[in-house]
């Protein structure tokens, strides 16, 4: 991989596989000899978006944020993957025409897998009522209509499959 830095967008509701996909590109992307910084929206909300809501407004402001910081690395030469739901399509668009080397990846599972996984049981809590604005369930998810990649996590791919997919479209980009 050349040594351009570039912005790998995950995009995916909770449970699709963005923060597992995410960990194994980053150490595939490290065997290159490249820098890798992960920006994961479960951590992201404990610390430079603490104090936002999980309304519209809210959501795009973090992905605003995120979009601000992936783009300051990014173009000092850093790998950079970012799993956020960015649940909003004029959103994801916006940061897509705006920044450099920004790369839409879609990791695609259905609600039903994902809910019947339920692997954090914020899907469970959700239904009763406990997590108002829950993504898929009382809040809209856009999908993307064009990402570049589309991973598919239900029961298409294996994680290294995924994984794979990204790199070698890199490579074949010219990355
Ligand atoms: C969706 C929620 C919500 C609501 C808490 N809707 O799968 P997780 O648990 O570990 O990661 C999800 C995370 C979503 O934060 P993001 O920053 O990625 O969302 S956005 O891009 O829309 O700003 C989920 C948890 O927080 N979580 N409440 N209401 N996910």
């Amino acid at each position: 991989l050349k040594d351009t830095g570039v912005i790998l967008w995950l995009t995916g509701i909770s449970g699709a596989g963005k923060t597992t996909i995410s960990r194994h590109l980053e150490h595939k992307l490290q065997e290159y000899d490249r820098l890798v910084e992960l920006l994961d929206g479960d951590v992201i909300r404990q610390n430079l978006s603490k104090e936002l809501s999980f309304s519209r407004e809210d959501r795009n402001t973090n992905v605003r944020r995120v979009g601000y910081v992936a783009n300051l690395l990014s173009r000092n030469g850093v790998i950079v993957i970012v799993a956020l739901i960015s649940p909003y399509r004029s959103v994801r668009d916006e940061l897509r025409s705006t920044l450099n080397n920004f790369v839409e990846i879609y990791v695609n599972a259905s609600l039903e897998v994902c809910e019947a996984r339920d692997v954090k049981g914020l899907y469970a809590k959700a239904r009763s009522g406990q997590i108002p604005l829950f993504t898929g369930i009382d809040d809209p998810y856009e999908v993307p209509l064009n990402p570049n990649i589309t991973c598919y996590t239900a029961e298409e791919e294996t994680v290294d499959e995924s994984t794979n997919k990204i790199v070698i479209w890199l490579e074949s980009m010219g990355y």
